[in-house]
């Protein structure tokens, strides 16, 4: 299966607010199959659909060692946070860059999973973080939000210019 292309940071594309999924049918299942890939593929460990220009309310994660535990997360909903965690985090939209961001620790979400099924989760440390990180991509939010301008300008100023390389 062929991974699907990422946005990269400062794509205005990335700012765009995503859509709840209406129907959750085949069509939206190989959509998802296609982001599992394109996830494990770059490697990375999280990804949402709004990284694909896809603007969906979906996001898939694994944190796991091996690889084989997949999470889809249709339509979440943030039901309660607590704690703090400061994390580096990465994104696989703005590559190279790892920056502490603090984050609530454990928080419980509402979502359905790729069955149409409903999903619980309560989630703690880097799960937690995970999860917050993918839901603001489906608000057009990215970790650079949370950094310095003087920080952010720098990454964007370098991205930028190696994206004018690759063009
Ligand atoms: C979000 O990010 C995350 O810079 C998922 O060159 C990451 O999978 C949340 C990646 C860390 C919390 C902590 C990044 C791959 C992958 C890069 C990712 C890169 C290659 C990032
Ligand atoms: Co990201």
């Amino acid at each position: 299966m062929v991974p699907l292309e990422i946005l990269e940071f400062p794509d205005p594309r990335l700012r765009t607010t995503a859509k709840p999924v209406k129907e959750i049918d085949g069509k939206l299942n190989k959509l998802i199959d296609r982001m599992l890939v394109t996830m494990y593929e770059a490697p990375g460990i999280g990804l949402a659909a709004t990284q694909l220009n896809i603007h969906q309310r979906l996001l898939v994660l694994d944190i796991s060692e091996h690889k084989d535990s997949p999470l889809v997360l249709i339509n979440p909903v943030l039901v309660s946070e607590e704690g703090e965690l400061e994390t580096a985090e990465g994104c696989l939209s703005v590559p190279g860059f790892y920056e502490p961001v603090s984050r609530a620790s454990q928080i419980q979400v509402d979502a359905l999973g790729r069955d149409g099924g409903p999903i619980s989760i309560e989630a703690e440390d880097l799960l937690a973080v995970c999860i917050q990180h993918e839901m603001d991509h489906l608000d057009g939010k990215l970790f650079v939000d949370y950094l310095s301008t003087a920080k952010r300008q720098m990454i964007r100023k370098k991205l930028q210019k190696l994206q004018r390389l690759q063009a």
